[in-house]
């Protein structure tokens, strides 16, 4: 008999290292939530997270995880999800893993269209490094070591998703919990590459880009007439129009995943010969010793 697991099923023992307020609280909680309510299980369940105080949130969510390095976990997630296609495939990091040093892998995960959920928990700044200028640090943001004021323009990552070709493009605020859960759980039922972006906000170091700030600068996306997330043009209007910030399911289209272009059929790694692989692999080790 399947056995209902509830959000705290998909808690770990681990010890959180995130201050209190953070704005990634929302978003574990969110995805806890939304894996409860699908009826995932943490042994068919995989979760490749960054480098960043976001990237620490694949050790709170119970499944089979990897903290890898910074930047790295989309090419990560994608082989992870080539190995075994039928592992439901969740990826997340912050702004910087995922649009400074990981941009290329960011772009080029968008465009091969693997079938994995992306959480890119974005509070303007690297909050693990102290509260340096990121990638969508405003222009001025003023830190430690940019202080006269951040010189660079914001990257407007969901924009770059749009333009590469993305399928799944979203945006929640990790003070809405509902909205935030709806937003995971139409990302992982997506078939394909599906990005929710959480405007998760840095109570430390952020002093700019507060909960208040958020909520007097978003909007949502339901609440503009008739808007239907398969128009890519309105999409791009959208997420490229001065003002507020647009929340909610900006674009969404249907085209073939990575997996069902290169592996098709293939069984799962489930259907490998691990003996030959791990001898194959102690020999590689031995080599390298
Ligand atoms: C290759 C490499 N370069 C730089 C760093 C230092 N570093 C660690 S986390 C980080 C940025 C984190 O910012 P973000 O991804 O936005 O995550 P946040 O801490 O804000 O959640 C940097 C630059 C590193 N760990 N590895
Ligand atoms: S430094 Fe900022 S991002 Fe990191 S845990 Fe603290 S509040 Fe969260
Ligand atoms: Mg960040």
């Amino acid at each position: 008999m399947a056995t209902t697991l509830t959000a705290k099923d998909f808690a770990t023992t681990t010890p959180s290292w995130w201050c209190p307020g953070c704005g990634d609280f929302g978003v574990i909680a969110s995805l806890k939530q939304a894996a409860a309510d699908m009826g995932l299980e943490p042994k068919n369940t995989a979760f490749i997270s960054g480098i960043g105080c976001s990237g620490k949130i694949s050790g709170y969510f119970h499944s089979y995880a990897f903290h890898g390095v910074h930047g790295r976990a989309l090419p990560v997630a994608t082989a992870v999800k080539l190995a075994n296609k039928d592992l439901t495939v969740i990826a997340a990091g912050g702004d910087g893993d995922g649009y400074a040093i990981g941009a290329g892998h960011f772009m080029h995960a968008v465009r091969r269209n693997p079938d994995v959920t992306y959480i890119v928990m974005d509070n303007q700044t690297y909050g693990l490094t102290k509260g340096q200028s990121s990638p969508t640090s405003a222009l001025g943001y003023v830190t430690g070591t940019s202080p006269a004021g951040n010189p660079d323009a914001p990257i407007n990552g969901l924009a770059v998703a749009l333009a590469a070709g993305g399928t799944f493009i979203a945006r929640g605020f990790s003070s809405e919990p509902k909205a935030m859960t709806e937003l995971i759980k139409a990302a992982i039922a997506h078939p394909g590459f599906a990005i929710v972006e959480i405007m998760s906000p840095c109570v430390t170091f952020n002093k700019v880009n507060t909960y208040k700030w958020f909520k007097e600068n978003v909007y949502h996306v339901t609440d503009i007439p008739d808007y239907d997330p398969r128009d890519r043009a309105k999409a791009f209007d959208v997420l490229t129009q001065a003002g507020k910030i647009p929340l909610g399911i900006i674009y969404t289209e249907i085209r073939p995943t990575l997996e069902a272009l290169t592996i098709k059929d293939a069984p799962a790694i489930a259907g490998l010969d691990i003996e030959t692989a791990d001898a194959r692999y102690a020999g590689i080790q031995e080599a390298y010793r």
